[in-house]
């Protein structure tokens, strides 16, 4: 079995590493695929409730695709293996069911970037650089960037970022609300996974819905989105969990959530 990707457990926390540091964590379509692989476990393990993303290494989260592998690549039916895959990936993860983070631990370059705006919530090492660098090859972002960048940041921003191709440091990731926070280097792993804790004691049926009311209502007008909101707020409130959350108030107790 591939170790380009590496699992490990953190009691209802799984995280995934990138392990290929000798190209910084650069995607092929093995890595994909292993990437693709270890996701779609965990994501099918119902004792998982967080799914947290790494690089290996103490440089990089991802480079981006692998620029040599890419360029070994003849003709548009490879291309379009490439681009297959990388976007059924990371499609997936943005779909997910379950909460993802992303513990942005070096370079995240490209499809690196690409893939951190997949996943739903980022924390940045202070060493952290990110940025789509795609124009200095003489291309642009294709893992789905261009698109999931404009409906994130200021399409301004966007611009700015894709023209010059230039990385931004940890704290300018942030302030254009392209990341979440900026964490001190050697607490980012311990301060991302206490705020996986935190989300995967709440109601993982309840997230769910949450997510998808959030996924569908971005890609969907107002008035329809709001629609969809109202009724699936209604099936939530007629769920074991929400009783569960009231009551605990009520009673002044913390909740203990099934997912039912
Ligand atoms: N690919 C392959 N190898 C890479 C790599 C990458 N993206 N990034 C780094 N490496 C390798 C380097 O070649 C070097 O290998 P050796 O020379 O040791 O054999 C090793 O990792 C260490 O890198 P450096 O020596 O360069 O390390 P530095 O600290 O000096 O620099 C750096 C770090 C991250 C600034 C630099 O490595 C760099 O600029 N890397 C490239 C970053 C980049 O341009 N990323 C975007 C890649 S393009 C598509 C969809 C998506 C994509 C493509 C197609 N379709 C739908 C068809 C995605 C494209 C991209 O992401």
């Amino acid at each position: 079995m591939s170790d380009a990707v590496l699992t490990e457990r953190r009691g209802a926390i799984a995280v995934l590493t990138i392990n290929r540091p000798k190209t910084l964590n650069a995607l092929d379509v093995p890595t994909l695929g292993a990437l693709d692989a270890a996701f779609a476990a965990v994501e099918a393990d119902p004792s998982v409730r967080v799914i947290v993303f790494t690089g290996a290494g103490d440089k990089s989260f991802v480079a981006g695709g692998d620029i040599a592998d890419m360029n070994k690549r003849q003709g548009l039916a490879h291309y379009v293996e490439f681009a297959e895959v990388i976007h059924r990936v990371f499609r997936r993860i943005e779909t997910c069911d379950k909460p993802t983070i992303a513990a942005v631990n070096g370079w995240a370059l490209g499809g690196g970037t690409e893939l951190m705006l997949s996943i739903d919530v980022r924390f940045l090492a202070d060493t952290a650089r990110v940025g789509l660098p795609e124009i200095k090859l003489g291309l642009f972002p294709g893992a789905g960037g261009t698109q999931r960048i404009l409906r994130q940041v200021p399409l301004c921003r966007a611009k700015e970022l894709m023209f010059a191709g230039e990385h931004i440091d940890a704290a300018t990731a942030v302030s254009i609300g392209l990341a979440n926070r900026v964490v001190p280097k050697d607490k980012l792993m311990a301060e991302t996974l206490a705020y996986a804790e935190s989300v995967a004691e709440k109601s993982p049926l309840i997230l769910k819905l949450m997510k998808r009311v959030l996924l569908a209502g971005a890609e969907m007008p107002l008035a329809a989105a709001l629609q969809h909101e109202q009724a699936m707020a209604s099936l939530v409130f007629d769920t074991k969990d929400a009783h569960e959350g009231c009551t605990a108030f009520v009673e002044k107790r913390k909740a203990s959530f099934t997912g039912t």
